[in-house]
Protein backbone atom coordinates (compact mmCIF):
# COMPACT_ATOMS: atom_id res chain seq x y z
CA UNK A 1 0.00 0.00 0.00
CA UNK A 2 1.29 3.59 -0.42
CA UNK A 3 -0.28 6.58 1.26
CA UNK A 4 0.50 9.83 0.51
CA UNK A 5 -0.38 12.93 2.64
CA UNK A 6 -1.21 16.19 1.51
CA UNK A 7 -0.59 19.24 3.76
CA UNK A 8 0.72 22.70 3.98
CA UNK A 9 2.82 21.51 7.70
CA UNK A 10 4.70 18.35 6.72
CA UNK A 11 6.41 18.51 10.05
CA UNK A 12 3.04 18.11 12.02
CA UNK A 13 3.55 14.71 10.78
CA UNK A 14 6.99 13.46 10.65
CA UNK A 15 7.30 11.98 13.83
CA UNK A 16 4.55 9.38 14.10
CA UNK A 17 5.25 7.01 11.38
CA UNK A 18 8.91 7.27 12.43
CA UNK A 19 8.44 5.32 15.73
CA UNK A 20 7.79 1.95 17.01
CA UNK A 21 4.68 -0.68 14.97
CA UNK A 22 3.72 2.11 12.11
CA UNK A 23 8.08 2.89 11.24
CA UNK A 24 8.58 -1.18 11.25
CA UNK A 25 5.76 -1.35 8.89
CA UNK A 26 7.51 0.61 6.94
CA UNK A 27 10.63 -0.81 7.37
CA UNK A 28 8.90 -4.33 6.26
CA UNK A 29 7.91 -2.99 2.70
CA UNK A 30 3.72 -2.91 4.07
CA UNK A 31 3.49 0.36 2.95
CA UNK A 32 5.33 3.81 1.97
CA UNK A 33 4.31 6.69 3.49
CA UNK A 34 5.06 9.71 1.94
CA UNK A 35 4.69 13.90 3.29
CA UNK A 36 2.95 15.77 0.52
CA UNK A 37 4.14 19.45 0.79
CA UNK A 38 1.46 21.38 -0.84
CA UNK A 39 3.28 24.09 -1.56
CA UNK A 40 5.48 22.45 -3.48
CA UNK A 41 2.18 22.34 -6.23
CA UNK A 42 2.08 25.88 -6.56
CA UNK A 43 2.79 28.01 -9.15
CA UNK A 44 2.93 31.74 -8.32
CA UNK A 45 5.47 33.82 -7.17
CA UNK A 46 4.03 34.01 -3.82
CA UNK A 47 3.28 29.75 -3.54
CA UNK A 48 -0.13 30.55 -2.28
CA UNK A 49 -2.13 27.75 -1.03
CA UNK A 50 -5.50 29.63 0.37
CA UNK A 51 -7.39 32.92 -0.66
CA UNK A 52 -10.09 34.79 0.81
CA UNK A 53 -13.73 33.62 0.68
CA UNK A 54 -15.83 34.81 -2.21
CA UNK A 55 -18.93 36.57 -0.24
CA UNK A 56 -17.45 37.70 2.17
CA UNK A 57 -16.45 36.03 5.48
CA UNK A 58 -13.18 35.69 7.90
CA UNK A 59 -10.57 33.41 7.34
CA UNK A 60 -8.96 31.67 4.36
CA UNK A 61 -10.27 28.93 2.10
CA UNK A 62 -7.73 26.60 0.48
CA UNK A 63 -7.43 26.99 -2.82
CA UNK A 64 -8.33 24.34 -5.77
CA UNK A 65 -5.73 24.21 -8.33
CA UNK A 66 -2.58 23.12 -5.93
CA UNK A 67 -4.70 19.94 -4.22
CA UNK A 68 -5.70 19.33 -7.68
CA UNK A 69 -2.45 19.53 -9.38
CA UNK A 70 -0.89 17.33 -6.38
CA UNK A 71 -3.79 14.57 -6.29
CA UNK A 72 -3.54 14.28 -9.98
CA UNK A 73 0.14 13.84 -9.67
CA UNK A 74 0.22 11.25 -6.87
CA UNK A 75 -1.96 9.44 -8.53
CA UNK A 76 0.03 9.10 -11.85
CA UNK A 77 3.13 8.38 -9.77
CA UNK A 78 1.49 5.91 -7.97
CA UNK A 79 -0.14 4.28 -11.22
CA UNK A 80 -2.36 1.95 -9.69
CA UNK A 81 -5.20 3.45 -11.44
CA UNK A 82 -7.83 3.07 -8.74
CA UNK A 83 -6.49 5.79 -5.94
CA UNK A 84 -8.85 6.48 -3.12
CA UNK A 85 -9.02 10.45 -1.91
CA UNK A 86 -9.77 11.13 1.16
CA UNK A 87 -10.48 14.36 3.06
CA UNK A 88 -10.12 15.08 6.20
CA UNK A 89 -13.50 17.15 7.60
CA UNK A 90 -15.65 17.43 10.96
CA UNK A 91 -18.32 17.27 8.30
CA UNK A 92 -17.38 13.77 6.48
CA UNK A 93 -18.69 10.57 7.68
CA UNK A 94 -17.68 9.22 11.28
CA UNK A 95 -14.24 6.90 11.28
CA UNK A 96 -15.36 3.33 12.45
CA UNK A 97 -13.08 -0.04 12.36
CA UNK A 98 -15.28 -1.24 9.50
CA UNK A 99 -14.40 1.63 7.78
CA UNK A 100 -10.35 1.32 8.26
CA UNK A 101 -11.06 -2.46 7.25
CA UNK A 102 -12.36 -1.88 3.86
CA UNK A 103 -9.31 1.21 3.69
CA UNK A 104 -6.70 -1.37 4.52
CA UNK A 105 -7.82 -3.39 1.10
CA UNK A 106 -6.77 -0.23 -1.08
CA UNK A 107 -3.55 -0.14 -2.83
CA UNK A 108 -3.50 3.88 -2.46
CA UNK A 109 -4.45 6.67 -0.27
CA UNK A 110 -4.86 10.06 -0.78
CA UNK A 111 -5.64 11.72 2.04
CA UNK A 112 -5.59 15.56 2.19
CA UNK A 113 -5.39 17.47 5.37
CA UNK A 114 -8.13 20.53 5.45
CA UNK A 115 -6.85 24.32 7.33
CA UNK A 116 -8.23 27.65 7.95
CA UNK A 117 -11.63 27.58 7.17
CA UNK A 118 -12.01 24.66 4.69
CA UNK A 119 -11.19 24.27 0.81
CA UNK A 120 -12.70 25.20 -1.81
CA UNK A 121 -16.08 23.40 -2.34
CA UNK A 122 -14.72 22.01 -6.00
CA UNK A 123 -11.89 20.16 -4.41
CA UNK A 124 -15.06 18.21 -2.67
CA UNK A 125 -16.95 17.89 -5.47
CA UNK A 126 -14.68 16.89 -7.97
CA UNK A 127 -11.64 15.40 -6.27
CA UNK A 128 -12.32 13.62 -3.10
CA UNK A 129 -14.18 9.94 -3.22
CA UNK A 130 -14.46 10.09 0.81
CA UNK A 131 -14.46 12.99 3.42
CA UNK A 132 -13.84 11.37 6.80
CA UNK A 133 -14.27 12.67 10.55
CA UNK A 134 -12.45 10.79 13.37
CA UNK A 135 -15.04 12.69 16.06
CA UNK A 136 -17.45 15.45 16.96
CA UNK A 137 -14.24 17.66 18.34
CA UNK A 138 -12.98 20.90 16.86
CA UNK A 139 -8.98 20.93 15.28
CA UNK A 140 -6.81 22.95 13.58
CA UNK A 141 -6.51 21.09 10.98
CA UNK A 142 -6.50 17.37 9.36
CA UNK A 143 -3.07 16.39 10.00
CA UNK A 144 -3.56 14.82 13.49
CA UNK A 145 -6.68 13.16 12.45
CA UNK A 146 -4.65 11.36 9.30
CA UNK A 147 -2.43 10.05 11.53
CA UNK A 148 -5.37 8.16 13.50
CA UNK A 149 -6.34 7.43 9.93
CA UNK A 150 -2.79 5.93 8.61
CA UNK A 151 -2.38 4.24 12.16
CA UNK A 152 -5.80 2.04 12.24
CA UNK A 153 -5.35 1.43 8.77
CA UNK A 154 -1.70 0.35 8.50
CA UNK A 155 -1.82 -2.08 11.75
CA UNK A 156 -4.77 -3.87 9.25
CA UNK A 157 -2.22 -4.66 6.44
CA UNK A 158 -1.76 -8.52 5.76
CA UNK A 159 1.49 -9.00 7.84
CA UNK A 160 1.45 -6.21 10.20
CA UNK A 161 -0.55 -8.62 13.41
CA UNK A 162 0.93 -11.62 14.71
CA UNK A 163 -1.68 -14.77 13.92
CA UNK A 164 -2.34 -14.79 17.24
CA UNK A 165 -3.27 -11.17 17.72
CA UNK A 166 -5.39 -11.81 14.47
CA UNK A 167 -7.46 -14.31 15.72
CA UNK A 168 -7.59 -12.77 19.32
CA UNK A 169 -9.49 -9.18 17.44
CA UNK A 170 -11.25 -10.92 15.26
CA UNK A 171 -12.80 -12.91 18.20
CA UNK A 172 -13.23 -10.41 20.80
CA UNK A 173 -14.28 -8.20 17.95
CA UNK A 174 -16.74 -5.16 18.72
CA UNK A 175 -16.60 -5.90 22.54
CA UNK A 176 -14.28 -3.49 25.02
CA UNK A 177 -10.33 -5.65 26.41
CA UNK A 178 -11.05 -7.74 29.75
CA UNK A 179 -8.61 -6.23 32.62
CA UNK A 180 -5.06 -6.90 31.78
CA UNK A 181 -2.25 -7.80 34.95
CA UNK A 182 1.61 -8.28 34.86
CA UNK A 183 3.94 -9.41 37.82
CA UNK A 184 4.16 -8.52 41.00
CA UNK A 185 1.05 -11.05 41.97
CA UNK A 186 0.19 -8.04 45.04
CA UNK A 187 0.91 -5.05 44.46
CA UNK A 188 0.12 -2.25 47.38
CA UNK A 189 -1.79 -4.64 48.44
CA UNK A 190 -3.48 -5.14 45.49
CA UNK A 191 -4.09 -8.81 44.43
CA UNK A 192 -4.08 -10.18 40.76
CA UNK A 193 -7.25 -12.72 40.47
CA UNK A 194 -6.51 -15.67 41.26
CA UNK A 195 -7.86 -17.15 37.99
CA UNK A 196 -4.87 -15.62 35.80
CA UNK A 197 -2.45 -17.58 38.36
CA UNK A 198 -4.32 -20.67 38.30
CA UNK A 199 -2.68 -21.92 34.80
CA UNK A 200 -6.50 -23.39 34.03
CA UNK A 201 -6.41 -22.08 30.37
CA UNK A 202 -10.21 -22.64 29.70
CA UNK A 203 -11.03 -21.01 32.99
CA UNK A 204 -8.98 -17.94 31.92
CA UNK A 205 -10.45 -17.68 28.60
CA UNK A 206 -13.93 -17.72 30.38
CA UNK A 207 -12.78 -15.30 32.75
CA UNK A 208 -11.59 -13.10 30.53
CA UNK A 209 -14.51 -13.16 27.94
CA UNK A 210 -17.09 -12.47 31.11
CA UNK A 211 -14.70 -9.57 32.09
CA UNK A 212 -14.90 -8.07 28.99
CA UNK A 213 -19.03 -8.72 28.58
CA UNK A 214 -19.54 -6.82 32.03
CA UNK A 215 -17.53 -4.10 30.70
CA UNK A 216 -19.19 -3.76 27.54
CA UNK A 217 -22.18 -3.68 29.24
CA UNK A 218 -21.38 -1.08 31.94
CA UNK A 219 -19.25 0.98 29.60
CA UNK A 220 -21.15 0.82 26.01
CA UNK A 221 -23.85 -1.29 25.59
CA UNK A 222 -24.19 0.07 22.65
CA UNK A 223 -21.30 -2.22 21.15
CA UNK A 224 -23.38 -5.69 22.43
CA UNK A 225 -25.80 -4.96 19.90
CA UNK A 226 -23.65 -5.74 17.23
CA UNK A 227 -21.16 -7.85 18.97
CA UNK A 228 -21.40 -11.79 17.72
CA UNK A 229 -22.56 -13.19 21.34
CA UNK A 230 -22.39 -17.29 22.13
CA UNK A 231 -25.69 -18.51 23.50
CA UNK A 232 -23.64 -19.07 27.01
CA UNK A 233 -22.45 -15.06 26.54
CA UNK A 234 -26.00 -14.46 26.54
CA UNK A 235 -27.01 -16.19 29.49
CA UNK A 236 -24.12 -14.74 31.30
CA UNK A 237 -25.79 -11.08 30.48
CA UNK A 238 -28.85 -12.08 31.25
CA UNK A 239 -27.30 -12.74 34.94
CA UNK A 240 -25.54 -9.64 34.80
CA UNK A 241 -29.47 -7.74 34.16
CA UNK A 242 -30.94 -9.23 36.56
CA UNK A 243 -28.20 -8.92 39.49
CA UNK A 244 -29.25 -5.01 38.43
CA UNK A 245 -32.88 -5.46 38.62
CA UNK A 246 -32.13 -6.56 42.55
C1 LIG B 1 -10.65 20.13 11.57
C2 LIG B 1 -9.59 23.70 9.59
O1 LIG B 1 -12.44 14.57 12.61
C3 LIG B 1 -11.99 15.57 13.36
C4 LIG B 1 -11.50 16.66 12.51
C5 LIG B 1 -11.43 17.99 12.88
C6 LIG B 1 -10.92 18.80 11.84
C7 LIG B 1 -10.57 18.11 10.71
S1 LIG B 1 -10.90 16.44 10.92
N1 LIG B 1 -10.12 18.93 9.77
C8 LIG B 1 -10.16 20.18 10.29
C9 LIG B 1 -9.78 21.37 9.58
O2 LIG B 1 -9.83 22.52 10.28
O3 LIG B 1 -9.45 21.35 8.44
Amino acid sequence: MKIDLVTIFPGLLDGPFKESMIKRAVDKGLVEINLVDLRSYTRDRHRQVDDTPYGGGCGMILKPEPLFEAVEDLKGKAGTGNSVVILMTPQGTSFKQEVARRLSGEKHLVIICGRYEGVDERVRSALVDMEISIGDYVLTGGELAAAVIVDSVVRLLPGFLSEEASENESFSGSLLEHPHYTRPPVYRDMEVPEVLLSGNHAKIDRWRREQSLKRTYERRPDLLEHADLTPRDKVFLDTLRNVEDD
